[in-house]
């Protein structure tokens, strides 16, 4: 459905000392002329918009409104252009905080293996414990391998195990390492961004700060939200003394897909183990290594636990470099994740082991990495396939004594800069652009994942530039963007409320409850790129990628939920909290 309005803002608002810009779809030959008008309706200030432009992913003439100069704190604003009225949008110093948090308590409400507690989250968001073994649910406490498939070869195993935890992935029951492993890393990434960047408030994120039951334990919330899927992610090592010993099941799902609306804990179907891959199995070196070093001033322990699991899963990797997740693997009730090049998550474990140990071994095998000298960073920004970033990154911003860091660092500013060169270009402030015209599934999340590396280009280099690309990339996804609405639940005039999920269904029964605050849901998605049957009768064919977007529970290609996006999500939110009004920051020392 078109926008509502033609004057396209960040329907939240702006930092007070942020960029302030909107977009207004016009087929004017001339620059429009705008007034910002305040919450009493008295017009504040003025000017005319950029001469026009065509804009390729919407398929709209637009012209660009800026108001930076206005700073004055206020509620209520809105830009009127030729008749046209923007929705209300704020200027506020504060108006990110609880997008930080409302982001990272999704994943509370997606954990597996637990009730999710009234005293916690209110009666609305409380359910009965999902896979713990109980009738009618046939998981996760002691799930078998799956029986042989011609897509796995002719594998199985007889074995069983102990998978309970962990997070649901998506709008599905299934739990998917490689797609866990972003996500965790994503958390424990935005914690270690507040020790380090010049920016970031560890304090923001400590014990207390997230709706989640582990308060008083002293272990900062986002962490202890963290171990809840590290301590699942071990659970899926192939134990000792089985064939493949180290590696890593790949997924854990039903036989088959259920149908919308279910209950976790209302789950009939029996669950398997999938074959383990190299992915998966790299994932848990990445994270495992990760957490080891985070974990270790609060629980030495547990760190010790995870590096030992992300050792054995770095020599089972190197034993089996080659164990491919096929896409086959998609026809039996849970996603594929299939990935058939493991360069890059080989390149993020090694990082992630050198930067935690600081060992010999890990160091070559950052040096001798492919994807030490590869472009690792997309169209889209890291992603569950493609994590070299996710190394890279880290490498650039946590102190170690790799040599060559000059080079490290210059090539996440340079991926920076190719994205702020995309924002430049774009009617609507987006860092993505798609790929050859096309947006992907979950293009929201690319639009995050890019702007978490030029966020880490702006810790890296105190540059204004990176910061405020990183705030306009925010505005698109906040409303600025050819259908006029938020991706993000609760947020903006008009969000996202229907997001695809067997259990924030509350479109589909009453009974349930809607996503919550602060879900982002996938997004516009080209319609060559799906199938989605609510997507193919809702819209035009010919519809231009930036408005393939259906919010309707059924549309699985553009509205589900995620923990990868959401961790994307919390990310960005986390560092757009810490600009507070949006005025001047430390530079990072370089050097
Ligand atoms: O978002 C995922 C997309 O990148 C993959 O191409 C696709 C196939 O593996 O899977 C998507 O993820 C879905 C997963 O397979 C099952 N749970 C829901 C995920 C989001 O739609």
């Amino acid at each position: 459905m078109p926008s509502a309005t033609r004057v396209l803002v960040n329907q939240v608002g702006y930092l007070p000392h942020g960029p302030k810009r909107a977009t207004v779809v016009t087929d004017s030959a001339l620059p429009v002329s705008w007034q910002l008008v305040d919450a009493s309706g008295s017009p504040v200030t003025g000017g005319l918009a950029s001469p026009p432009r065509h804009d390729a992913a919407s398929g709209l003439t637009v012209q660009v409104v800026d108001l930076t100069d206005v700073t004055e704190p206020g509620s209520g604003y809105t830009i009127v252009v030729d008749g046209a009225t923007s929705h209300p949008f704020a200027i506020d110093p504060g108006l990110y905080q609880r997008l930080r948090y409302d982001a990272l308590d999704f994943f509370y409400l997606a954990r597996s293996g637990t009730p999710i507690d009234a005293a916690v989250v209110g009666d609305l968001y409380a359910r009965a414990a999902g896979h713990v073994g109980a009738h009618p649910n046939e998981g996760d406490t002691d799930v078998p391998c799956i029986g042989p498939r011609d897509y796995y070869d002719g594998w199985t195993g007889s074995y069983r195990l102990d998978v309970h935890g962990g997070w649901y992935d998506a709008g599905d029951h299934g739990k998917y390492v490689v797609n866990g492993g972003i996500a965790v890393a994503q958390l424990l990434g935005l914690y270690e961004r507040a020790l380090h960047a010049p920016t970031g408030d560890p304090d923001a994120l400590d014990d207390g700060t997230l709706r989640i039951p582990e308060h008083g334990d002293g272990v900062p919330d986002v962490l202890s939200e963290a171990r809840w899927e590290l301590e699942w992610m071990l659970r899926m090592q192939v134990p000792e003394g089985e064939a493949l010993a180290g590696m890593v099941h790949h997924k854990v799902h039903d036989e088959g897909w259920t149908g919308l609306p279910m209950l976790p804990a209302d789950d009939p179907r029996p669950r398997s183990l999938h074959r383990p891959s190299t992915a998966a199995t790299l994932n848990v070196a990445a994270v495992g290594a990760q957490g080891a070093r985070l974990f270790r001033p609060f629980d030495a322990a547990f760190a010790d636990r995870l590096l030992a699991a992300a050792r054995r899963a770095w020599d089972a990797a190197t034993e089996h470099p080659d164990l491919y997740a096929p896409a086959a693997a998609g026809r039996d009730g849970g996603g594929p994740y299939d990935d058939t090049d493991v360069t890059d998550e080989r390149y993020w474990a090694a990082a992630e082991l050198y930067l935690t140990t600081g060992e010999d071994t890990f160091r070559s095998a950052v040096l001798d990495s492919p994807g030490h000298t590869a472009d690792v960073f997309g169209a889209a920004g890291p992603d569950w396939g493609s994590t070299g970033g996710l190394g890279r990154m880290d490498l650039a911003t946590i102190p170690n004594d790799l040599p060559g860091l000059d080079d490290v660092r210059r090539s996440v500013v340079e991926a920076a800069d190719r994205y702020l060169a995309v924002q430049a270009a774009e009617g609507f402030a987006t860092t993505y652009a798609g790929v050859d015209g096309h947006y992907g599934w979950g293009s929201t999340s690319m639009v995050a994942n890019t702007l978490v590396v030029v966020g880490t280009a702006f810790d890296l280099t105190g540059d204004p530039v990176y910061r405020e690309a990183v705030l306009e990339g925010m505005d698109h996804l906040l409303g600025r963007n050819a259908l006029g609405r938020s991706y993000i639940t609760g947020y903006g005039s008009v969000s996202s409320t229907n997001q695809h999920s067997r259990w924030f269904a509350r479109s589909l029964d009453p009974a349930l409850p809607p996503p919550p605050r602060g879900s982002l849901a996938g997004g516009p998605n080209s319609l060559v790129e799906t199938w989605d049957p609510v997507m193919l009768a809702a819209l035009d064919p010919e519809a231009a990628p930036q408005t393939c977007y259906v919010d309707h529970v059924e549309s699985w290609a553009s509205n589900e939920i995620t923990v990868n996006w959401n961790s994307a999500l919390a990310w960005v939110a986390s560092f757009v909290a810490d600009q507070g009004s949006g005025a001047g920051a430390p530079a990072w020392p370089t050097s």
